[in-house]
């Protein structure tokens, strides 16, 4: 929160570093004064969020200095071609909310083998439409077990057999000219364990053992501990390591690593951590990265007493950064990555602190209520969880690298008549196949023995049903299956927001249960859902519309085509729309002068729906769905096909 003091102290803060700061832009002066112009409206955030951090230390200031010097030497040294994309962004500040805007995520070597290999598929993902591209971890990382490249041993080095951080900035380069943001990981909860900062505390440096959480004995660990929720509980459920290869009085320390022992907690308490942490940022800002997927942004700050999630402080971490980059790379968004309760997955979001966010409520209840055949806890969450600030958006997707985890609020379960501890029991068993009918092959992911608790892995077309409508050769469990993908990419492309599609999905690539004999995946069922784009598949698909990758591959087309053609789906807006059918979805959107109305149904079966409703929602008696087949709403009802899926236009009353 800015208060006037803060705005007071900024400007003097401004006058008195003014011609230091100045000086990093060499003569420069039109640079220096528009990263002047930028200090006065954005050193009031960044003052704040650290004097709340910091201000209680005797060295505040001199730490303010250095972290404005660090950013008047990105601005200073920010390409020619990302400060024109600086000012574009001003003048088009929500361009991800377009509804012609699409992402899609991969991992370089799985997708493409390499950075070259990628730069060669360029035309297939402008084939698809995509404008933003989150390439997966790429950094260098520890051999073996490295969580998918989530521990980060050099945030400046792409991982060799990739490419180098030359290529991936001529990448990002390339990338934006064909109208593509390139998005990354920032992984700034932790380093691995071999990052030159954690080899530095391993030798006995102090300054370098203060960036991390450590302990010379379990005395501190031990007031935590009880407090913590088990992210990983496979792994035992302790968040601390012993790490006998610290130098320590004990002949060892123990470690903070809330995920895997490889993954040392940064510790933001220290405001020597934040600041090289922007560093790194900052590089990668003007390696010409326009979206920074924060990953892991809850477990930011530690607190005794409480479950270290959440907490105000790890707020402001990510405001100043964003207030940072507001400084010195004002093109660069986040995107935040916080997979926990309802209520403080939208605390993440904001312009002054990430503008988009994963949509974790929406995707688990479009697989809940495929599950269920009702849509009633989606749309309730549609209707009370789904509307943003203004000038922010929902990223939304149906599987990502990640495992399914059951994130809707217990509350709203209740209100709706559900047992929350039961129906995620139910989903599980439903998901993972252990409980019959069900059409899902899903793998348990960190099954928590102690809390019963536990996610799902698997392909979005696995998960769906195709994996088991193709080995029991079941023709309608088929057209099930693939109509069960196509309505759920109707439903993530048309409800606002950024629509993110896992690629290898749009060819519906099965589970891939090689994993298992890879001795750095075995032990992470994540792996299932992360196969190698499969060039056959989509060679397959492309020809033969009839098969069931060619079904998938060519509906999406005509669904991602049809959407560019729908100006009432940009922007955020959204109203639902009563049915009064519990297997239904309707819902309007308007942007502009335009509107519509999307209509998904959940159910196996025919479903009849009444007209009114449909009539009132689009003020019209005839309507024209995206097929372009024109719908008579005159009647009493409408009827619609398994899993169907509309969006309706409203077409003039015939004369
Ligand atoms: C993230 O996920 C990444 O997406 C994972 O792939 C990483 O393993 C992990 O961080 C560590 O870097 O628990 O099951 O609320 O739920 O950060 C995935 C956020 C995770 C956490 C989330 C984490």
């Amino acid at each position: 929160m800015v208060a006037a003091w803060h705005v007071t102290e900024s400007g003097r803060v401004r006058r008195r570093l003014g011609p230091r700061l100045a000086a990093a832009f060499a003569g420069d002066e039109a640079r220096a004064a528009a990263f002047d112009d930028r200090l006065e409206r954005h050193l009031p955030h960044l003052l704040a969020a650290l004097h709340e951090l910091y201000g209680w230390r005797y060295d505040f200031f001199w730490h303010l200095e250095q972290i404005l010097e660090l950013a008047a030497r990105a601005a200073a040294t920010r390409p020619a071609e990302l400060a024109a994309l600086d000012a574009a962004r001003a003048a088009a500040p929500t361009w991800f909310q377009d509804h012609r805007a699409l992402g899609a995520v991969a991992y370089v070597d799985r997708f493409a083998g390499d950075l070259a290999g990628l730069r060669a598929r360029l035309p297939y993902l402008r084939e698809l439409g995509v404008t933003y591209l989150h390439l997966m971890p790429l950094f260098r990382s520890p051999p073996g077990e490295n969580d998918g490249g989530y521990a980060v041993s050099d945030y400046r080095a792409v991982d060799p057999r990739l490419g180098s951080m030359a290529e991936l900035s001529e990448l990002a380069c390339a990338l934006r000219r064909a109208g593509i943001a390139l998005v990354l990981d920032f992984v700034l909860n932790h380093t691995a364990d071999d990052h030159p900062w954690a080899e530095a505390a391993k030798r006995g440096d102090a300054d370098a053992q203060a960036l991390y959480w450590m302990f010379d004995d379990r005395r501190e660990p031990d007031r935590f501990q009880p407090y913590l929720r088990a992210i990983f509980p496979e792994r035992g459920g302790d968040a601390f390591t012993w790490r006998p290869d610290v130098a320590g009085p004990q002949g060892g320390k123990w470690v903070w690593t809330t995920f895997y022992p490889f993954q040392w907690d940064l510790n933001y308490r220290n405001p020597e951590a934040l600041a090289a942490i922007a560093g790194e940022m900052l590089f990668l800002a003007n390696q010409g990265v326009e979206v920074l997927r924060l990953d892991a942004v809850p477990f930011l700050w530690k607190e005794p007493g409480t479950s270290c999630e959440n907490r105000p402080q790890a707020h402001l971490v990510v405001e100043a950064l964003n207030a940072l980059a507001a400084l010195a790379a004002p093109a660069l968004l986040f995107k935040s990555e916080a997979i926990v309760h309802p209520d403080e997955v939208v605390r993440w979001i904001g312009v002054e602190k990430s503008r988009l966010s994963y949509h974790p409520l929406l995707m688990a209840l479009l697989w809940e209520a495929l599950a269920t055949g009702e849509t009633r806890l989606l749309a309730d969450a549609l209707e009370r969880r789904h509307a943003l600030p203004e000038g922010t958006a929902w990223v939304t997707y149906l599987r990502g690298h990640d495992d399914i985890g059951w994130g809707f609020a217990d509350e709203d379960a209740r209100r709706l008549g559900l047992d929350p501890v039961g129906h995620r029991a139910f989903l599980n068993a439903f998901y993972t196949g252990r409980r019959q009918p069900s059409f899902a092959r899903g793998l348990p992911f960190q099954e928590n023995p102690r809390t019963g608790d536990a996610r799902v892995c698997g392909t979005l077309a696995s998960l769906a049903g195709l994996e088991q409508a193709l080995a029991a050769e079941d023709p309608w469990a088929l057209d099930l299956a693939l109509r069960r993908i196509l309505v759920l990419h109707g439903v993530i492309l048309t409800v606002g927001g950024l629509p993110l599609l896992y690629l290898g999905d749009e060819i519906a690539q099965l589970n891939d249960y090689g994993f298992r004999d890879d001795p750095a995946h075995a032990g992470d069922a994540r792996w299932v859902h992360r196969p190698r784009f499969a060039d056959a598949r989509l060679a397959t698909a492309r020809a033969d519309p009839a098969s069931p990758e060619g079904r998938v591959w060519h509906g999406l087309m005509a669904l991602l085509a049809a959407r560019r053609r729908t100006p009432a789906l940009g922007g955020t807006e959204l109203r639902l729309v009563e049915t009064g059918n519990p297997h239904l979805l309707a819902y309007r959107r308007r942007h502009g002068a335009a509107r519509c109305l999307v209509l998904a149904s959940f159910s196996p079966l025919p479903q009849r729906l009444p007209s009114a409703p449909l009539r009132l929602a689009l003020d019209a008696a005839r309507a024209v769905g995206w097929g372009g087949e024109g719908l008579d709403l005159a009647g009493d009802t409408v009827p619609l096909e398994p899993y169907a899926f509309h969006v309706l236009t409203p077409l003039p009353d015939a004369a």
